[in-house]
């Protein structure tokens, strides 16, 4: 069993952010208030998720959050929007302009050629729901994690991943039920219904977390990646094709006939391509 030995890579006001052997961990740090983002969360949670996508190193991210609130000992993973940062028109940053780039940090998870899996602690709610849905993998407190929709109870609603893609994940009447609703689930129910992969006791949850990423790192790079790829392609539409077909070409350029291509070009000639059309 491999121990983590964290690492901060770069400190941020609403964000923890380390690394250990292979893994990235990314965590909410505003547990007072059930770790809501803020724009300032999420323009952090984009830097470091950018910088684990860049990063040939790291083959795995954990998306968790740190706690409990020191108020009254809660655990949570994310409440989703933070209600005080809303404007007339949406959620308002420290400039002044109204800012919806949690969709931005929704999509660096969704196109990242890594693993990422959502560590939830504790309340999973709202936009907070949204962002464990669209890791790849969950993984739940026993004893403290809860999942709930309450979009509809502040209007801010996630029309995107949140809600459709959760909808193929636990089926249609499900995925109704929990938006329109806006009921408490255990990590028991969430696991029964799909959207968690492990019930696991609260704590060995990090720990566990890590052992997951661990096992993940053990296998081919190329093929997580292009697994994943695969599984997104059919839910994402052009934009799916565009990101799986990139990882095509990229394996393309590794060919003799791309070698061939670009010599030709470069040394004013016509292309001697192999004639074997293998099937
Ligand atoms: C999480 C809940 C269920 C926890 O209940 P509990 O344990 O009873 O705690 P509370 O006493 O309610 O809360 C403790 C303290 O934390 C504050 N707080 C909690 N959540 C938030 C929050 N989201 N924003 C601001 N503050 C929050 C409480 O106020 C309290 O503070 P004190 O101690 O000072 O009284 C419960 O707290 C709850 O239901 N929270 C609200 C959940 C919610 O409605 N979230 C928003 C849902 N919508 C989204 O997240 C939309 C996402 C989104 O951003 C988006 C999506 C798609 C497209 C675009 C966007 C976009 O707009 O960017």
């Amino acid at each position: 069993m491999s121990v983590a030995n964290w690492k901060t890579v770069k400190e941020y006001e609403d964000i923890t952010y380390q690394k250990s052997d292979g893994v990235a961990r990314i965590a909410f740090n505003r547990p007072n208030v059930r770790n809501a983002f803020r724009p300032k969360t999420t323009s952090e949670l984009y830097d470091a998720f950018y910088d684990a996508h860049e990063d040939v190193n790291i083959g795995v991210v954990l998306l968790s959050a740190e706690g409990p609130s020191t108020k009254d000992g809660v655990y949570s993973f994310c409440s989703g929007g933070d209600q005080t940062a809303r404007g007339h028109q949406g959620y308002v940053g420290d400039d002044g302009y109204h800012r919806l780039n949690i969709l931005e940090v929704q999509r660096l998870i969704r196109f990242m050629p890594k693993a990422v899996i959502a560590v939830v602690p504790g309340w999973a709610v709202g936009g907070g729901h949204s962002l464990h849905v669209v890791c790849d993998l969950t993984l739940a407190s026993k004893e403290h994690a809860i999942f709930k929709q309450t979009d509809a109870d502040v209007t801010s609603f996630d029309g995107g991943y949140g809600s459709a893609y959760l909808a193929k994940m636990v089926g249609q009447k499900k995925a109704r039920e929990i938006f329109f609703l806006g009921r408490n689930y255990s990590a028991q129910e969430a696991f029964e219904m799909g959207m968690v992969n492990a019930v696991i006791p609260h704590d060995d949850l990090e720990s566990t977390a890590y052992e997951w990423a661990q096992e993940i790192l053990a296998k081919s790079p190329t093929s997580i990646k292009m697994l994943k790829f695969a599984m997104n392609l059919t839910d994402d539409g052009m934009v799916g094709q565009q990101v799986f077909a990139g990882e095509a070409t990229r394996l393309a350029y590794m060919t003799d006939e791309a070698k061939e291509g670009r010599d030709a070009f470069l040394e004013k000639r016509k292309p001697n391509f192999p004639k074997k059309w293998i099937p």
